[in-house]
């Protein structure tokens, strides 16, 4: 099911009817990190839930709803695949999927919201830090965000440096044990745990140093551009 599925009028159902068909918990956004479990649950935002507005039925029995803008969804080939890293740096970059693996392995297990309300509890993903990817190309003083382009055209969004370098921030290449799947965004997909998933952009292949954070694809179409889980587009409590 490759159907787009935030139609604009989405936002105003959510906004006009959340305290119709919207129940909210105390959960927070948690993130457990592989090595020493850090729950960061207590931070007092509200979350939808999910089977209140009626998505039990269509909802895949793992939770996920595959979402794509472009007709098809990008390929990609093991050997010539490459990350670029450019804008505001230093060196721009250009790396493998080995150079990837080889930086320092972090694995986590978080959840993941969408806006329009599924979630997909404790999902396991391993992957770089951004920092730790930025850190060869030397990002400028006066880039303050990055822009985080797809493979599929014309998906993109932005996040600053401040909250690429949240804690639980990362560039997966593994989902639940395996290579993230095409559908999720194979080879590489940013995660931000924190943030609704629009802005955990799927086939990332271009991370460009900014002076400003640049509006998403969803943003320009209505979200907000910072799209803290509980707290964005008619959560806030
Ligand atoms: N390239 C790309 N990334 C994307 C999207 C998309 O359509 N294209 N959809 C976003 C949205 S709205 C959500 S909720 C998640 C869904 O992740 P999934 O398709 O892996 O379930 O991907 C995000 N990243
Ligand atoms: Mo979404």
């Amino acid at each position: 099911m490759a159907t787009p599925e935030h139609p604009q009028e989405n936002i105003g159902q959510r906004r006009v009817g959340r305290g119709a068909f919207l129940g909210v918990v105390g959960l927070g956004v948690g993130t457990l990190f592989a090595g020493g479990a850090i729950s960061r649950a207590t931070r007092g935002i509200t979350q939808p839930v999910t089977d209140s507005v009626g998505l039990a039925g269509v909802i895949p029995s793992d939770g996920w709803r595959i979402y794509t803008v472009a007709a098809t969804m990008p390929t990609f080939d093991e050997q010539s695949w490459r990350l670029t890293i450019d804008g505001l740096v230093r060196t721009p970059l250009s790396l493998s999927l080995a150079d990837l693996r080889d930086l320092p392995r972090v694995d986590q297990v978080s959840s993941f919201y969408c806006v329009t309300g599924w979630v997909v509890k404790n999902v396991k993903w391993a992957g770089v830090r951004i920092d730790d990817v930025l850190k060869a190309a030397g990002p400028q003083a006066a880039g303050t965000a990055l822009t985080f382009t797809s493979s599929e055209r014309p998906y993109v969004d932005s996040l600053t440096l401040k909250q690429a370098r949240l804690p639980d921030v990362l560039l997966a290449y593994e989902q639940d044990g395996k290579p993230v799947p095409r559908v999720h965004g194979a080879p590489l997909r940013l995660v931000i745990p924190e943030m609704y998933g629009y802005k955990s952009v799927k086939w990332v292949e271009r991370i460009t140093v900014t002076p400003e954070a640049e509006v998403g694809y969803w943003e320009v179409r209505g979200y907000d551009r910072d799209a803290w889980v509980g707290k964005s587009n008619g959560y806030e409590s």
